[in-house]
């Protein structure tokens, strides 16, 4: 890993004052430093990507200086529109510095979900005509390239970009929070064990990206259940609600479960009212709440800041008005919003971190997805 004092130093000396960004394992001490590194009233950690390149284009608008945008490549879907319809040169030619963690970089090795990105990702820069090096371990050369792009992109007043391979900005993947302040007890394990407890057999679950489809899949493994009733969105972050409300559509007779995130539900926050006014009495989506973006290194989201329940109930979710964050209130909260006869939310407050031991996610998502398929038409 290169020496991120000297990241920081290099960017601070070359003007960049505002950061934002949604963190990436790839970018993860990075992104964890900057809470060290940085003045904290000019970083945001945004809901998604798209809002980061907005949030840079204002602070540029209002400072004339380069800000940085850091995200991992999957992230750049998000942030394709507002790169094209308002940074891009033809129309206000805003210039910014963007660090897009490389996940599946060709021969990487890298999971399913990360395989196209990854081949794209450059792709998709040389289409939208933005500048970019790759960083790599050999430390002169990358905080050359970080003093270039900067450079570059007030000399051209365009986004330039930056693809970081793996152990650059991050050193390896972080499970354990055993230093961190934990405020609930509860366990996303345990939460999701009760839940699968609570629900018929045959119930639909939808799981987000991350931990949350890693733990389901382990726990129906030590259950000795078979994953066919399960959805594993392993991409698509922010979408799992989506999946679920269209699957419940199609399903009414079957009980539909979402098991999300809360970064992940505040990437797309907007179909939380569009969901929630459906005529749907089968759709419970339940938010694993941790206060992090766990999985890729246990970041701050705002998920313990905002009622997240609250937000529920004023989109047209049936809640129980307050959030659960033990066993028994968990089981009680299931039963209750089962019964509802119109979408229903709960918001399940839990720790964070996961059990080192825990295995990783080894899916054929196309097995999987034909296995799910064969058991929803039924
Ligand atoms: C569009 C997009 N941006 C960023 C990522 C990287 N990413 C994967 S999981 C994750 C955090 C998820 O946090 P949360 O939903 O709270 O679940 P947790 O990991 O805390 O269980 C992020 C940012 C991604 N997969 N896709």
């Amino acid at each position: 890993m290169i020496d991120l004092a000297k990241v920081y130093r290099i960017i601070k000396r070359a003007g960049v004052e505002f950061i934002s960004g949604v963190p990436d394992t790839l970018l993860n001490d990075f992104c964890l430093g900057l809470e060290t590194y940085w003045n904290p009233t000019r970083h945001v950690l945004a809901a998604n990507e798209g809002n980061s390149i907005a949030l840079a284009a204002g602070y540029h608008l209002a400072t004339n200086t380069v800000p940085l945008v850091y995200m991992q490549n999957s992230g750049m879907g998000n942030a394709l529109n507002p790169l094209i319809s308002l940074t891009d040169e033809s129309v206000y030619s805003i210039p910014m510095v963007m660090i897009i963690g490389w996940r599946g970089e060709p021969n990487s090795g890298d999971w399913p979900q990360h395989q196209r990105q990854g081949e794209l990702s450059p792709v998709i820069l040389d289409a939208l005509n933005i500048p970019y090096r790759v960083l790599d371990e050999d430390e002169d050369a990358s905080l050359d390239a970080i003093e270039w792009a900067i450079s570059e992109a007030r000399k051209l007043s365009q986004p330039v970009a930056l693809l970081v391979r793996k152990n650059v900005l991050s050193k390896k993947e972080k499970s354990g929070f055993e230093h961190v302040h934990q405020v609930y007890s509860l366990s996303r394990e345990d939460a999701i064990k009760e839940i699968i407890n609570q629900i018929p057999r045959d119930s639909l679950i939808v799981a987000s990206t991350g931990r949350i489809t890693r733990e389901l899949h382990a726990i129906r493994e030590y259950l000795n259940q078979s994953h066919e009733f399960d959805f594993l969105n392993v991409g698509a972050m922010g979408h799992a609600i989506s999946i679920a409300a269209g699957i419940a559509t199609a399903r009414p007779d079957r009980q539909v479960v979402c098991l999300d995130g809360d970064a992940a539900s505040l990437m797309h926050m907007g179909s939380l009212p569009i969901t929630a006014n459906l005529k749907l009495s089968n759709l419970i989506h339940i938010v694993l709440n941790n206060g992090v973006h766990e999985s890729v290194g246990g970041q701050e989201s705002v998920g313990y800041m905002a009622s997240l329940t609250g937000i529920a109930s004023s989109s047209g979710y049936e809640t129980l008005g307050k959030f659960v964050s033990t066993t028994s209130e968990l089981q009680q909260g299931v039963a209750i919003l089962r019964a509802s006869a119109k979408p229903a939310f709960l918001e399940v407050r839990i720790k964070k971190g996961m059990r080192s031991d825990m295995p990783v996610l080894k899916a054929d998502t196309k097995a999987l997805k034909h296995q799910f398929i064969c058991s929803a038409v039924k």
